[in-house]
């Protein structure tokens, strides 16, 4: 297989409008909170379609694209989703995790209930596909972690620029994901995303960001 290569079309801005354009994205950005407690307010899928069209944009190794996004926004889908989850997540909190753990967790007030995976008005589950088989063949995909991190990375960004709140939720472990919504044994649940408004009264902790100096080195 070979691709045709073409002239690369590319427009430029001035530095100035680089600036703008940069400080205008990290204002909108920096107002990203983990949202719990979302309201049930409902809106057009077409807004999480779009989202999903631009996470689609990522780069991934050998641009083999190892990933399904799959939208829940049936409540009875959800309620079982809800269900599995915190049969993992109570076992979770009270058996698996280490002290260490629920030390570093306690301030951030979670719990094992997870009454958000039925209250936001859609839930979006990304799953990895590590391989995909063809003419009998095993075909490996490459950098499947990396690759998924990005795209799920420019979906929480497109979500956050369009106004709408989200949470990285990861229940573990979630392979009852692939389970209840039927995907085949080479998609693998990665991460699941409740996207909606925030509740009238949510609350986020009162946490900060490291500061640039903390974060970049120049050499
Ligand atoms: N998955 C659990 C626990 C949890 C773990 C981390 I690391 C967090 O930053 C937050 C929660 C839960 O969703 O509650």
């Amino acid at each position: 297989m070979e691709y045709k290569f073409r002239k690369f079309q590319y427009n430029k801005i001035s530095e100035d409008e680089s600036l703008e354009k940069g400080k205008e994205f990290y204002e909108v950005m920096k107002k990203r909170r983990s949202i719990r407690n979302f309201s049930p307010e409902k809106f057009d899928i077409g807004l999480i379609e779009l989202a999903i069209k631009t996470a689609g944009t990522a780069p991934s190794g050998a641009n083999k694209q190892p990933w399904r996004f799959v939208i829940v926004e049936s409540p009875v889908v959800k309620k079982e989703i809800r269900i599995a989850a915190e049969k993992e997540e109570k076992e979770s909190y009270e058996r698996r995790m280490p002290q260490s753990w629920l030390d570093d967790l306690a301030p951030l007030g979670t719990d094992w209930h997870k009454e958000f995976l039925e209250i936001a008005p859609y839930l979006i589950v990304v799953f990895k596909i590590d391989f995909v088989k063809s003419d009998n063949e095993l075909k490996k995909h490459y950098y499947v972690n990396e690759s998924v991190g990005l795209a799920t990375g420019m979906l929480l960004a497109a979500l956050q620029n369009m106004g709408l709140s989200t949470l990285t939720h990861t229940p573990s472990p979630m392979n009852f994901l692939q389970k209840i919504l039927d995907r085949p044994s080479n998609e693998k649940p990665y991460l699941l995303i409740p996207v909606g408004y925030p509740a009238e009264d949510a609350e986020v902790p009162d946490i900060t960001k490291k500061q640039l100096p903390e974060i970049m080195l120049k050499i």
